[in-house]
Formats: C-alpha cells, sequence, structure tokens
C-alpha cells in the first residue's frame, strides 16, 4: 500500500511500463487516476495502483488488455470507492477475446465468463492466472459460489475432455494444485477453536477437491475441520476418530469402487461414535448406505447439514 498518491511518472517506473500505456490503458479500460485536486494532476491513489498491477500482470501473462482491464477493474476496494451503479462491480467481466481453437477448448456449459477465463488459464497452464482468478472470485462470491460456478464446471469440462481424448492430464493436475492452494488459503478460524469436523476420503479414493471446497466454505461460516485427505484406510481413519472425538464424520467417494459402506458400519458401530456420520460424492449409492447415513448432494446442502449437526 502507498503512503500518498502518485503521479502517472511515478507509477509508470513503478509498474514498468511506459507513461503511453498508462495513458491507454486510462482512455480504452478506464483504469485511470481516481483522486483529484482543483488545479492539479490526477493523481494514482493505491487502490488504483492495486488495479494496475492486476492490469500489468495479466497482460504480462498473455491476458488480452479487455479482459484483463475487466478482472482489474474488479479488484475489491473500500466500500467508500465502490461505485454501486457501476456494472463492472457486480457482473463477470466482458467476453472480449476470441476463444481458444475448438481442439484446445476445456467445454464449460452455460457457465459465466470468469469460468471460461479459468478454463483457458487452465489449458494455458498458466498457474500464476489461475491463482488470480480463483482469489478473486472467492473474495467477491465467497466460497460456495466459486465452486458451483466457476470451479466446478472447469473440473467438469476437463474430466469430459478427458473421457474424449484420453489427454490434458497435465491441465488437470496443475488445476486441482491451484485450486487446493486457494481453497487452503481460504482464512481459517483462530487457532483454538477445536475442530468437531472430520473430513476424509474414502479408502483408495484420490478425489479430495469438494472436501477441500466444504473446509473452505465450513472455514468462512466460521467452522474449523480437520481434513485428512486422500486415500485413508479404515483404520487410519479409525483412530482418528478414536483421538479427536469429532461431532461429524463426511467420507467422500468419488467412483464406486472405493464406496465401501463397511468404513461406515465400522464407525457406526464403533466405540466413538460421531453425531453424524455422512457420505458425501457420487461413488456412493444411497440404496446401499445405512438408514442413518445421509448422502450429501452438494456443497450447500454438506454445508447446512453439517454445521447444523456440528452445533447440536
Ligand atoms: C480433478 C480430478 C482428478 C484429480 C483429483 C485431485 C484432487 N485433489 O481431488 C486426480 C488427478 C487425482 C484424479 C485421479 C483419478 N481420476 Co479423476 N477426475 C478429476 C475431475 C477432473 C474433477 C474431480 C472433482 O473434484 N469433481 C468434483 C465435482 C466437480 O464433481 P462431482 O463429484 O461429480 O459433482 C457432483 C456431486 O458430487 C455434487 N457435488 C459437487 N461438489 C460437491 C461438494 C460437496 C461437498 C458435496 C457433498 C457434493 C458435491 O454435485 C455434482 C452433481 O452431480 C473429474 C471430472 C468430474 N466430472 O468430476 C475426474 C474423474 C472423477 N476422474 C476419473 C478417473 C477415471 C480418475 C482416475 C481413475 C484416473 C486414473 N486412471 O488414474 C484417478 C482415480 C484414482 C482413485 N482411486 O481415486 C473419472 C471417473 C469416472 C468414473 N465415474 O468412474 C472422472 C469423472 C473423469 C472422466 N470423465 O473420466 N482425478
Amino acid at each position: 500500500m502507498m503512503d500518498e498518491a502518485l503521479t502517472a511518472g511515478a507509477v509508470a517506473r513503478r509498474l514498468g511500463v511506459a507513461v503511453t500505456t498508462l495513458r491507454t490503458w486510462h482512455q480504452r479500460y478506464g483504469l485511470g487516476p481516481s483522486q483529484h485536486a482543483p488545479g492539479q494532476h490526477r493523481r494514482y491513489t493505491s487502490d488504483d495502483m492495486d488495479r494496475l498491477q492486476v492490469m500489468r500482470r495479466l497482460t504480462a501473462q498473455g491476458v488480452a488488455p479487455a479482459e484483463a482491464a475487466a478482472w482489474a477493474r474488479r479488484m475489491p476496494v473500500p466500500i467508500e470507492n465502490t461505485a454501486p451503479a457501476d456494472p463492472a462491480w457486480t457482473t463477470d467481466p466482458p467476453e472480449t477475446t476470441a476463444r481458444d481453437g475448438g481442439g484446445h477448448a476445456i467445454p464449460v456449459g452455460r457457465a459465466g465468463a470468469t469460468a471460461r477465463g479459468l478454463a483457458r488459464a487452465a489449458i494455458r497452464l498458466d498457474a500464476a492466472a489461475q491463482r488470480d482468478i480463483l482469489e478473486m472470485t472467492i473474495s467477491r462470491r465467497g466460497v460456495v459460489r466459486a465452486w458451483d460456478e466457476v470451479i466446478m464446471p472447469v473440473l467438469f469440462g476437463i474430466g469430459e475432455r478427458y473421457a474424449a481424448t484420453l489427454k490434458y492430464i497435465e491441465v488437470e493436475h496443475l488445476l486441482s494444485r491451484t485450486v487446493t492452494e486457494t481453497l487452503g488459503a481460504v482464512s481459517r478460524p483462530p487457532v483454538g477453536v477445536t475442530p468437531r469436523i472430520l473430513l476424509t476420503a474414502a479408502n483408495e479414493e484420490q478425489h479430495t477437491l469438494p472436501l477441500e471446497a466444504l473446509a473452505a466454505a465450513l472455514a468462512e461460516a466460521g467452522f474449523a475441520s480437520r481434513l485428512l485427505g486422500a486415500r485413508v484406510p479404515p483404520d487410519a481413519l479409525a483412530g482418528a476418530v478414536e483421538r479427536t472425538g469429532p461431532t461429524v464424520v463426511v467420507i467422500w467417494s468419488q467412483t464406486p469402487g472405493t464406496a465401501d459402506t463397511a468404513h461406515l458400519d465400522r464407525l457406526l458401530t464403533g466405540p466413538h461414535r460421531p453425531f453424524l456420520v455422512a457420505a458425501a460424492g457420487p461413488g456412493w449409492n444411497k440404496q446401499d448406505l445405512p438408514a442413518e447415513v445421509p448422502l450429501l448432494g452438494g456443497l450447500t446442502e454438506a454445508l447446512q447439514v453439517v454445521t447444523a449437526a456440528a452445533a447440536a
């Protein structure tokens, strides 16, 4: 953050761009200086500077200037500086660049421009742009909407692409990594709040992103949780339950091959039975689940059911 407003020359030096570039960004994309004292040239505030830094980073990464500017304009700013009537603060950035060529596009269905931007950054293996988009989307929409509206459609798209071509494993891995990082960076409840919620993948289950989204959404709602991660054998889970005494346990299975109901029975009949044991993920078959084990259908539902049980 800067202490005082800067002239165009000073901003250009800090960003390492020409003053004429700054002028173009101002005239074409509205990324100009916002501080104005009568009789003086306008000056760039620290909020202006934050936006310009996003603009410079994204354009350097090859994002088209108009699209980069749309992202830059959506940077969070203090309430008093936000123009409520400006649609740029409330809507997705306009789609201004050509789509990637058909052979390399990740389909995102009817998801908006933000999901398309993330899909493009994914296919370019551009981790920095992915992180920018994910961080901004989470901070503006919250975890649940970021997951449902942006992250999930792109994951589905990658899955579709993989199923059709058996390619893009590297795209899937890098995006998974940046999603993990950004969900993990959502601020957690203070140390000292004892987690009463245990989230775990089933035995041999490698898919964990939805649980990571749940952990981040819980944190946003003020609930601490423990996420054991991928491929947790039944003995290890039983040991964790015994040692930490959770109120709620959620077990994720992505594919039927990892949906072993013996996993659930063991917790239900063990000496430290949690108040709620829930199944989550498309691997589980509802008919096979013990009657007292709900199958959580989505992130919103999971958040509601888990927080209600944890608070009970
Ligand atoms: C990322 C990914 C990976 C990553 C996971 C990284 C990680 N840390 O999680 C890695 C690379 C590890 C991986 C590995 C594999 N993967 Co994979 N993977 C995916 C991908 C692209 C996204 C997975 C994901 O997070 N989905 C979560 C959401 C987006 O999907 P969903 O669960 O179906 O969502 C539904 C519900 O669960 C619910 N929901 C959504 N979000 C949430 C959140 C909560 C909390 C709840 C309760 C519900 C919920 O709403 C949706 C409505 O139907 C999917 C594609 C896809 N369509 O999902 C393939 C996919 C799941 N993988 C697949 C496969 C085949 C594999 C591998 C076997 C590949 C291999 N040959 O090694 C291994 C699995 C090994 C194992 N034993 O687990 C297949 C599964 C096919 C099947 N049904 O059997 C898929 C569908 C890809 C495909 N089209 O072929 N994968």
